[in-house]
């Protein structure tokens, strides 16, 4: 028996009975007193293990945990699929299960510890259990989205160095189209019923895979996954995170942000290409609550709805534009009888979603900030005094401030840079580098911070409060306007069904606040002028009247990402001319 915990200083872990529970030994012991240890390690009371592996070290102790007992009879893992098949997985199946893919990757495949593959698969249970295998493997998983172009494709493996692609039928022209420009590729992994020249089926090597496999031991400061992110100018940069930042880093917020408990069951409707996927596992398994995943083909608010009604289903997280047309909704047709805790993050949430969302179904929207370079770090927990329209206070144990371009760490109610401190420790928990890219990486830091590109204030009780993405805010005749007060203001009106604001040129004012909406039903018929001018005095009634939007466009559908986040940047290039 391998004691690689060791190093964890867990005197829970160090028991005899270890991570193994080999048959004779004493029972494990209680779950809460482990996950107590994760949690200490996360808020940086205890110190980062030299070894850490999520896969080894949370996910087959709650094997066993589970096998002793000490967990309720939940699943870790259920997936229901569109046309209604279910699979539901203990953690004893998800380790079985992701061994056998672990040793698909490493004998198929070739694959050998540190090597880089890129995952895209859309919400198909393989993305689960390729997750666990590349930790288990120690390889580094590099997450894509399923609607990735050639030219992506191609600069992803190119950038990456990838040795492996694991995908399914929709990218296969895609990929085939590329490959021969991606000389580091070797093996081409799909997931599928079909067969395709040139791939390597997974399901099928799935099934005649041995499920013995020894985890590799990784250290905790070893390459765990890398993400694309892109900015507003250049390439996507490539943020590496580490085994422990991600492994033990969503402990707390997953306590106390996602309220989860070892009987939650937890939906997180966002596509599983989205670069923070794998903060719904880390923050849901270490806690040994069940992952819940709809294969939802598409987004339909009747499908999540109802899936809501059906499923147990204890805690949800949905992107704020998603909650925004689930309001839409006639809620009290619906029950959502299990349903305890709802949180929200990746955008802003507007004020009238979370009292909408609230007054039809009794429960109160919990918003979160983080990005893909950090973990959660402001928050509104649970049973915190809930501030309309903030993004909560800083989440320990991160020291979160505004601080001005120099690093300066301004007074409450200044609008500045949201900043972490980084110094004179770096937080474990936060990306390592952007890899290949040390001038990127030196820019993301000014003074002892790190410096998050977004614009807020902190009042004097210390929440924050979103004005957007650096480039998003719009300098008017040198009045500061964050879009995200317009758009709030704006939400209000029954008009409006969704809508971004952005700058847009001006010869007197330099740029002026525009404002692109979609009209709810009701109002889709009505005389755009007049509209126009009774939105711009509501929103002149609502916040200062100076961030009024002088142009408003009606469009059909604003423009967003995958994860269903709005593309502000795209409008702004277009009124721009860019
Ligand atoms: C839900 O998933 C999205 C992206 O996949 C992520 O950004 C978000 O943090 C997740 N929410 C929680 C509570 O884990
Ligand atoms: C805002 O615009 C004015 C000119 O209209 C300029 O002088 C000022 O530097 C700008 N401020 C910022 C923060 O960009
Ligand atoms: C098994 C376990 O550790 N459960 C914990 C999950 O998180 C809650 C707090 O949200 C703790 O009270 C439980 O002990």
């Amino acid at each position: 028996m391998k004691l690689w915990l060791k190093g964890l200083a867990l005197r829970a872990l160090r028991s005899p009975w270890g991570v193994c529970g080999v048959h004779g030994q004493p029972p494990p012991p209680p779950a809460p007193e482990i996950t107590a240890t994760w949690e200490a390690i996360n808020l940086g009371r205890q110190p980062v293990p030299e070894y850490f592996n999520f896969a080894h070290d949370v996910l087959d102790v709650w094997s066993q945990l589970e096998k002793a007992g000490h967990r309720p009879s939940n699943p870790a893992f259920w997936w229901v699929g569109g046309t209604g098949k279910e699979i539901k997985w203990s953690f004893e199946e998800l380790g079985k299960q992701s061994r056998k893919a672990a040793n698909v990757l490493e004998s198929a495949c070739g694959l050998q510890s540190g090597d880089r593959m890129m995952v895209v698969l859309p919400r198909l249970p393989e993305w689960w259990l390729v997750t666990v295998a590349c930790m288990r493997a120690g390889l580094i998983m590099i997450p894509g989205i399923s609607q990735l172009t050639e030219k992506d494709l191609k600069y992803r493996l190119q950038a990456s160095r990838a040795k492996s692609i694991i995908t399914s039928d929709a990218l296969v022209p895609q990929v085939d189209a590329i490959c021969h420009d991606c000389p580091s590729l070797q093996t081409k992994l799909l997931v599928s019923d079909n067969s395709h020249p040139g791939w390597m089926n997974f399901r099928e090597l799935l099934q005649k895979a041995s499920s013995e496999h020894n985890c590799v031991r990784t250290k905790s400061q070893d390459p765990l996954s890398i993400y694309f992110t892109s900015g507003t100018t250049g390439n996507p940069k490539m943020v590496e995170h580490s085994h422990s930042s991600y492994g033990l880093g969503f402990v707390a917020s997953g306590r106390h942000w996602v309220a989860l408990t070892e009987s939650s069951i937890f939906w997180n409707t966002t596509d599983t290409g989205w670069v923070k996927a794998a903060w719904t596992f880390f923050s849901a398994w270490s806690n040994g609550s069940c992952v819940f995943v709809h294969e939802l083909p598409r987004v339909d608010t009747k499908l999540i709805l109802n899936t809501l009604s059906r499923f147990p289903i204890t805690s949800l997280c949905c992107v704020p534009t998603l909650f925004r047309l689930l309001v839409q909704e006639d809620l009290t047709r619906y029950q959502f009888p299990s349903l305890r805790h709802c949180v929200t993050g990746g955008e802003a949430l507007n004020p009238d979603v979370r009292e909408r969302w609230k007054s039809q179904t009794g429960l109160e929207l919990h918003e979160g900030y983080g990005q893909s370079e950090t973990v959660v770090i402001c928050a509104n927990q649970k049973g915190m005094m809930i501030k309309t329209g903030s993004m909560g206070k800083a989440f320990p144990p991160y020291d979160v401030q505004i601080v001005d371009d120099q690093g300066n760490v301004l007074p409450p109610g200044e609008e500045g840079n949201v900043a972490v401190r980084i110094k004179p420790t770096r937080p474990f928990c936060f990306f390592h580098h952007y890899v290949d890219n040390p001038e990127k990486t030196a820019a993301s830091e000014q003074g002892d911070f790190y410096i998050t590109g977004d614009r807020a204030f902190m009042d004097k009780d210390g929440y924050f409060w979103f004005l957007g993405r650096s480039d998003d805010v719009i300098n008017s005749s040198s009045y500061r306007i964050g879009p995200v007060e317009v758009e709030s203001a704006l939400a209000e009106h029954p008009a409006v069904l969704e809508c971004a604001v952005v700058s847009s040129p001006d010869p007197i004012r330099g740029e002026v606040v525009k404002a692109f909406i979609v009209l709810t039903p009701a109002y889709s018929s009505h005389e755009p002028e007049a509209l126009t001018r009774e939105l711009q005095e509501h929103v002149k009634k609502t916040t200062a009247p100076y961030k009024y939007p002088r142009k408003v466009e009606f469009i059909s559908e604003l423009p967003k990402t995958v994860s269903g986040k709005i593309q502000r940047g795209k409008l702004r290039n277009q009124e721009w001319g860019r």
